[in-house]
């Protein structure tokens, strides 16, 4: 197709440095936040492959930033990489197609911001490990990428959403939400905020560790569930590390953590059989040691103590988020039913519980491999 969702591909893909016939293009809908769409074109003879992209603007308030830090980003690794070897440089990292004025983004004139990446082809992507062994794989591969940024200068990357991990303002914003009620959704609700008011002194673990000056900052991914990971899919091994919109100065364990959440639960993320949720023992050893393996060069003694409470900081926080979306009415977070982002918290406290059960197991874990 060539008008998706009301916008013209052919047109959009126009306005970037590609030297190809559009063929077709389709929306691809597994994000929550930004509309994605795979884009083919034939160079040559030969298809190839696009990732057009327009930025939620609504979420991502200032895009120019988001894609000077993008571009900060990519252009880093991509030398970092390259260093290393050469060799099929724009699979293992991402790449943006400059506009054919030389610009990172394209803005339309209704207001929307546009990008453009190298699709990265014969990979799979998965919101579920399938084995222990990929937990460590994920969890090596976002060690590297921390290790590959660190010496990016933290002032030059710009904090695209403030206070993006702060447990304590999210906590006050499901409050309001529940105060408001503006979809009349607090009586369905009730069990979950309820949840959110019992732990509330879980959300600020990180914050208080890093007044107290035993957490530095680093440049993080800060989104780093297995979706946003590439997989090849002959050997299986990672590719690459997508979806960099939040890369930000932040705590090494806003990534750790969302990584134990998504990484150790085999089930989604809206998973409404609350009796498959569970952080699974073995993919936690793994992930720890894979992340480790590459992180533990740098990581402090506070920082390697705080690892294994990140995964119930964080997805606490992640359950507030979705639960004060539903009470909002559904305005951040895409939804395809009713009820979705409900769900989605519903999963994300009954992970939060089976941390707690397990986190002296999972702290020993931690201190026999420091
Ligand atoms: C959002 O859009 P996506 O899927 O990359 C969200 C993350 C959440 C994630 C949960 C900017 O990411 O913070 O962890 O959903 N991104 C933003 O799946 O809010
Ligand atoms: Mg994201």
């Amino acid at each position: 197709m060539t008008e998706v969702n009301g916008f013209n591909l052919e047109k959009l893909v126009g306005q970037f440095q590609i030297v190809a016939e559009f063929v077709e293009g389709h929306a691809w809908t597994k994000g929550h936040i930004n509309d994605t769409y795979i884009v083919t074109c034939r160079q040559g003879g030969t298809p190839i492959r696009y990732i057009l992209q327009r930025i939620n603007h609504h979420v991502f308030l200032y895009p120019e930033l988001v894609m000077q830090n993008v571009k900060m980003t990519t252009d880093h690794l991509r030398k970092k990489i390259g260093e290393e070897d050469k060799h099929d440089l724009t699979r293992r990292t991402m790449t943006l197609v400059p506009t054919r004025g030389g610009a990172p983004y394209y803005r339309d004139r209704d207001g929307n911001y546009w990008r453009t990446y190298v699709f990265i082809e014969r990979v799979t992507s998965t919101h579920v490990a399938a084995q222990p062994s990929q937990a460590g794989q994920v969890g090596r591969a976002f060690g590297l990428f921390q290790k590959r940024l660190a010496d990016l200068p933290p002032e030059k990357v710009q904090e695209t959403i403030p206070e993006f991990h702060n447990g304590l303002l999210r906590f006050e914003a499901l409050e309001k939400a529940a105060a408001e009620d503006s979809a009349g959704r607090v009586a369905g609700a009730q069990a979950e905020i309820d949840f959110c008011r019992k732990h509330r002194g879980i959300v600020s673990l990180l914050l208080d560790a890093q007044a107290r000056g035993e957490l530095p900052l680093r440049i993080t991914h800060n989104d780093t569930k297995i979706d946003n990971v590439l997989f090849d899919s002959d050997s299986g091994e990672v590719v690459c590390i997508v979806d960099l919109d939040t890369v930000m100065p932040g705590l090494a364990h806003y990534d750790f953590g969302d990584m134990m959440r998504t990484l150790t639960s085999p089930a989604d993320e809206d998973e409404r059989n609350l009796a498959k949720v569970n952080m699974r023992m073995e993919y936690f050893e793994e992930l720890a040691k894979g992340y480790l393996a590459e992180a533990g060069e740098f990581l402090n003694q506070a920082e390697r103590d705080h690892l294994a409470i990140s995964g119930k900081v964080i997805t606490l926080i992640l359950g507030i988020r979705f639960l004060t979306d539903h009470l909002n009415g559904d305005s951040y977070f895409r939804v395809h039913r009713e009820g979705q982002n409900l769900d989605r918290a519903r999963v994300q406290f009954k992970l939060v519980e089976s941390m707690m059960e397990q986190e002296e197991a999972m702290k020993s874990v931690i201190a026999a491999l420091s």
